[in-house]
């Protein structure tokens, strides 16, 4: 049937309307419907082996336009709503984006659930359904304030199953609820991400603050997404969530399992399950309970879940390498003790592999390395780093395990869906193959004529336009679309270093006071959130507002620089500043990263990276050529020298410039218009601490800027770089990722 008539079906049935009476709410209802019936006709992949894919984070990010791309109607439905003279992107707008994630992990998760579905792959999410995604970021005096981010609207793309477990904790029995979510495929089939959910969630708890009360377990236990763990609550929350994740998971697999009328014995055969970073960790130990609760011994349960789970490591900090206190476990789920016991008993007695250590410490990572069959990292050079340092210990023990898998991106969402200009002009020049066969841009490269890179340069205009509207409209910024965009868009964190983008500012600020006239504008876009507890994140923001605001305010400095922060930057805000940027700011401390997503993203729409040798950047690096990228900064291999020296100290790379620079922090221009105990401890830090080595790479940075500000001016040339950017960017595919995690590990087929 016809996308329109489906949908003059829908109304009429509906709302006893024609499609032209109804409002944009009715219509978005209607789509909604269209695309769920269209699904019910894709099907399933099927094979013998099955993944479970295991995640606390799925950031999906819209669904609707995505949906309707891998379905293959998106333009049908366009022009239908044009000819009764709507718009499809107003009707996107009504849609509550799905914040179930804080960033690259998650936003990896739903990458890999397209790529997933899209290569017909049988393959499963299972996480949480979080009532209040990550919090609404609002900027009042100059700083962040978080908000409860309702998206659990009617009508919603969630799907009751019926489907309901029960779990168990230390003090307290609670039971969950199913909810389903299709993945569509592109032009494919059709998985499901299964959301889990306490039955008898209370939303009317939310007050003001996002607090956890304990005592509410049965309750509250989903309203938020995991907290930080910085505080005790936290912690426990973590624990709470984590548990209850892995033990529906676990009551999941074996259910389906089972009703497919598999052997349990030989679960290793028909399941795999994907363990994403260390939050489903007990996945491990509460799958070898419920298989002996099922009749199998305990060996050999473990020896069933050793064959079953592998293990993505996302990062070296120690931060996101969770470790819990016996105690707290004890506590909260004493069934999981004696096994995790046995588990550490039962593997080899090597120093710094413990599961459980001296101070009674349980390594999460330890027990997914021992027990799992397959390690991996998430770039070459973080593998490397997890081989020869961070997990060198078990690397000694398991160098079979050990493999890399460099993360990838949705190109359906990424390209397609953000930038159909751009879209076009490949196709024009490449044909559609792409779409589904992403090495092919590489056939771009020879598409470098003035004409090709006119056009080229007309999109990402037009891009830039597109972006000072939005802007405009939702915050009521003025931004000057012929300046330069330089976009640094990722979670606040010091390791990323937005501090050093700000100390660049502040250093250009100087300059021009000091009488020096850059050749071309530059516009800093800033997009990030600093997690509730994290104090000197919430500084840096601060700081960056400040500087905004200076600039803003100085006649002088604003015909040559500006500063916008994007307010609650989440994935449809990053749809919007993708496709706009000039510079892509990719600045971690070398080593830190482990990856890096947004990176590829901004690549493949042809910003051109400026950024050190960390994560996937130094894969990008060698893809486009040493012309084609930015570097600048310390090895990684200095780096952990540093650290293992203990010999960092930000003093030695202080001289008057860079003091200068730190001294305007504590300005009176800044601390009349700033919080002076902020700025202070910003100030502090960065003069004493500067734990991610800010300083360290501050001069090169500044210079390697100026460099790109500088050759930008040559228009053929930089968009010669754009366009070696895009044809190289075919690696970074997330379907090219999903193979060779089939491949290597899955084996589905
Ligand atoms: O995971 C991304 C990487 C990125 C890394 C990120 C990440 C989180 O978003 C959260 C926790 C964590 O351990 C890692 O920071 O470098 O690209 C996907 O692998």
């Amino acid at each position: 049937m016809q996308v329109s008539e489906q949908l003059e079906h829908i109304v009429a049935a509906q709302f006893e309307k024609t499609l032209d009476q109804c409002s944009n709410e009715e219509i978005y209802g209607a789509l909604l419907q269209l695309t769920k019936e269209r699904i019910c006709h894709c099907s399933h992949p099927q094979s013998q082996r099955k993944l479970y894919y295991i995640s606390a984070e799925f950031l999906i990010g819209k669904l609707l336009s995505n949906n309707l791309i891998n379905l293959g109607i998106y333009e049908d439905v366009k022009t239908c709503l044009s000819s009764i003279g709507k718009q499809l992107s107003d009707i996107e707008e009504l849609e509550y984006e799905p914040s179930l994630g804080n960033g690259g992990l998650g936003r990896l998760a739903a990458c890999f659930m397209d790529s997933l579905a899209t290569l017909g792959l049988n393959g499963d999410g299972i996480g949480l359904n979080y009532h209040f995604g990550l919090f609404h970021q609002l900027f009042k005096n100059l700083k962040q304030y978080e908000t409860k981010d309702p998206w659990l609207k009617k009508p919603s793309w969630l799907e009751d199953t019926g489907i309901s477990f029960s779990v168990e904790f230390g003090h307290s029995r609670v039971t969950s609820h199913l909810y389903d979510l299709d993945v569509v495929g592109y032009e494919s089939g059709v998985n499901t991400l299964h959301l889990f959910d306490l039955d008898g969630v209370d939303e009317s708890l939310v007050k003001e603050g996002i607090d956890f009360d304990e005592s509410l377990v049965d309750r509250n236990l989903t309203l938020f997404l995991y907290p930080d763990d910085s505080t005790e609550a936290g912690r426990r929350l973590r624990v709470y969530q984590e548990y209850f994740m892995v033990s529906n998971a676990a009551q999941y697999i074996l259910w389906e399992q089972k009703k497919l009328g598999h052997d349990l014995h030989h679960l290793d055969q028909y399941v795999c399950i994907q363990i994403n970073d260390t939050h489903p960790s007990m996945i491990i130990p509460e799958l070898i309970r419920r298989l002996m609760f099922e009749g199998v011994r305990l060996k050999e349960a473990i020896k069933i879940v050793s064959h079953t789970c592998a293990y993505t490591n996302h990062t070296i900090l120690a931060e996101a390498l969770e470790t819990w206190p016996y105690d707290t476990l004890a506590d909260i789920v004493p069934q999981l003790m004696p096994i995790i016991e046995v588990l550490h008993m039962l593997a080899p007695p090597k120093a710094g592999t413990e599961i459980i250590d001296d101070q009674q410490n349980v390594h999460m990572a330890s027990m997914d390395i021992h027990y799992g069959y397959s390690i991996n990292g998430v770039a070459a050079l973080h593998t490397e780093i997890l081989k020869t340092s961070e997990l060198k210990n078990f690397y000694e023990l398991y160098p079979d395990k050990f493999n890399n898998k460099t993360n990838g991106i949705t190109f359906r969402r990424w390209l397609l869906y953000t930038n159909p200009d751009l879209s076009a002009w490949i196709e024009k020049r490449i044909g559609p193959g792409f779409k589904k066969n992403a090495d092919e841009l590489t056939k771009l490269v020879a598409f470098d004529q003035t004409e090709d890179l006119t056009e080229l340069k007309a999109i990402k205009d037009a891009n830039k336009q597109r972006l000072c509207a939005y802007i405009e409209k939702t915050q009521d910024i003025h931004m000057d679309p012929n300046s330069i965009f330089d976009i640094q868009i990722k979670r606040l964190h010091e390791y990323k270093r937005q501090q050093m983008n700000l100390l660049y500012i502040i250093w250009l600020i100087e300059q021009i006071r000091k009488g020096y006239r850059p050749n071309h504008k530059v516009t800093f876009i800033f997009g990030a959130k600093a997690a509730p507890a994290y104090i000197l994140a919430k500084d840096i923001i601060h700081a960056i507002l400040c500087v905004e605001t200076i600039i803003e305010q100085d006649d002088l400095l604003k015909q040559y620089i500006q500063v916008v922060m994007v307010e609650n930057y989440n994935v449809t805000k990053a749809e919007k500043l993708i496709p706009a940027a000039d510079i892509s700011e990719q600045i971690s401390l070398a080593s830190k990263e482990a990856s890096g997503t947004g990176n590829m993203k901004l690549m493949l729409n042809g910003a051109v990276t400026l950024g050190t040798m960390d994560g996937a950047n130094v894969e990008i690096a060698n893809l486009v050529g040493k012309d084609n990228i930015y570097i600048f900064g310390q090895s990684s291999e200095t780096v952990i020298a540093h650290y293992a020296h203990a010999d960092y100290h930000p003093q030695d790379y202080i001289d008057a410039e860079v003091k200068a620079v730190l001294d305007f922090l504590i300005s009176d221009e800044m601390v009349t218009i700033g919080d002076a105990t902020c700025l202070q401890r910003l100030y502090q830090d960065l003069n004493h601490k500067d734990w991610f080595m800010a300083l360290l790479d501050l001069k090169s940075y500044i210079a390697t800027k100026n460099q790109m500000i500088k050759d930008y001016q040559d228009t053929e040339s930089w968009m010669k770089k754009s366009l070696v950017n895009i044809s190289m960017a075919g690696f970074f595919s997330s379907d090219r990722t999903i193979e060779q995690y089939n491949h290597d590990i899955w084996k589905l087929d």
